[in-house]
């Protein structure tokens, strides 16, 4: 906790500064984080920021008797980890026994919190990259009133190997990447627009698009990935029918009961309201529409 304060001037440091891009749906997304001690744990003593290794995976779309293999990127398929196992997993291991309250928070900025505390170092493309896991990982984070003896605490970090690299920058479609400032073009990256329903920004290029919903470029190329990449796997195939009906996108009950199911509650495929994204984000990946 003796290190919020600091987090928190240098994220509003950040925000006066004109390092952050001014798009409405990424500010919306800054709005409310703040790096404060909760009202529901007033007396928290640390925060436990845990990465997860993710895997990234294949969807196989059968259309007009062509199978489309598109990918989705780790994140955005639930991972079968419940807030259960975590606060087990932090029982057990983390403070082995100890009794302590635990409260998960999604509103602060994880990856500032993961590189500063050691867990992690910032690559070029923004993203936190964690020893044995590249980025494909998820950051999950929980105040505790469990005092910790020492922490950790480093200065920010950029991986050594992005000294002499810029194979991130030359593979963002959209050139959000760039040597002269670290903080990434935020409102020219596709996962932007992907994430959320409306029509693709035109400046987009068409063969921008890459994945089922966000984009895999700059983490696919990057060297310190190679390994993570290789733990790629499968999920169910989407059949020619089920990939015609998600094109004309009028979902009925049955189509999304089968595909949340083989795409692993992801989440544009498990209601009416959400599957336009799923429509919009397929057309743009499958050469006839
Ligand atoms: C908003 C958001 C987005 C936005 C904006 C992304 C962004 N870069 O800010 C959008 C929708 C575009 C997005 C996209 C993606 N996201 Co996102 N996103 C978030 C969210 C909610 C907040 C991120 C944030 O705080 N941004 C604010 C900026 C200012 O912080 P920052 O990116 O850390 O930038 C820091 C550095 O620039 C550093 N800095 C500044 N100057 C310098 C100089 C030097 C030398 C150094 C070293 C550092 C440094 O200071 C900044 C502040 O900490 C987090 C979840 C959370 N609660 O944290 C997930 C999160 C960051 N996203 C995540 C993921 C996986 C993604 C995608 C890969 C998904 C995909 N496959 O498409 C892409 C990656 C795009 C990219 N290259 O960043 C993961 C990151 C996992 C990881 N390995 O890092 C997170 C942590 C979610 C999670 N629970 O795991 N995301
Ligand atoms: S591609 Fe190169 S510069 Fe980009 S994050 Fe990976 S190592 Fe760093
Ligand atoms: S996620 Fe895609 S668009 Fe965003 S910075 Fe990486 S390569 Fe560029």
């Amino acid at each position: 906790m003796d290190h919020l304060g600091e987090l928190q001037e240098y994220i509003d440091k950040l925000k006066r500064g004109d390092a952050l891009s001014n798009n409405a749906t990424y500010r919306s997304y800054l709005k409310d984080m703040r790096f404060e001690i909760p009202e529901n744990l007033p007396d928290a003593k640390s925060l436990i920021i845990i990465a997860v290794s993710d895997r990234l995976m294949i969807v196989g779309f059968h259309l007009d008797g062509r199978l489309h293999e598109i990918m989705l990127p780790p994140q955005y398929y639930a991972s079968g980890l419940t807030d259960e196992d975590f606060r087990k997993y932090i029982s057990t291991e983390v403070v082995k026994g100890s009794e302590c309250k635990l409260e998960r928070t999604t509103k602060v900025h994880l990856k500032l919190l993961a590189v500063r505390s050691g867990l992690g170092q910032y690559g070029r493309n923004n993203l936190c990259y964690v020893e044995g896991m590249g980025s494909l990982l998820k950051l999950t984070a929980y105040f505790t009133d469990y005092q910790f003896e020492k922490d950790d605490w480093t200065q920010m970090k950029m991986m050594d190997g992005c000294k002499n690299c810029s194979i991130c920058m030359t593979h963002c479609p959209t050139k959000c990447i760039s040597k002269e400032r670290f903080v990434i073009d935020v409102g020219k990256c596709v996962t932007l627009y992907n994430e959320v329903e409306g029509e693709f920004p035109e400046w987009i290029p068409h063969d921008a698009h890459n994945s089922l919903v966000g984009c895999m470029h700059c983490q696919l190329a990057c060297p310190a990935n190679q390994e993570a990449v290789k733990l790629k796997g499968r999920l169910g195939d989407v059949t020619e029918e089920e990939t015609k009906k998600i094109l004309e996108g009028e979902p009925d009950e049955e189509l999304l009961t089968s595909l949340t199911r083989k795409l692993r509650k992801f989440v544009p495929a498990q209601s009416k309201e959400h599957f336009p994204i799923f429509t919009r984000n397929l057309k743009a990946l499958l050469p006839r529409h």
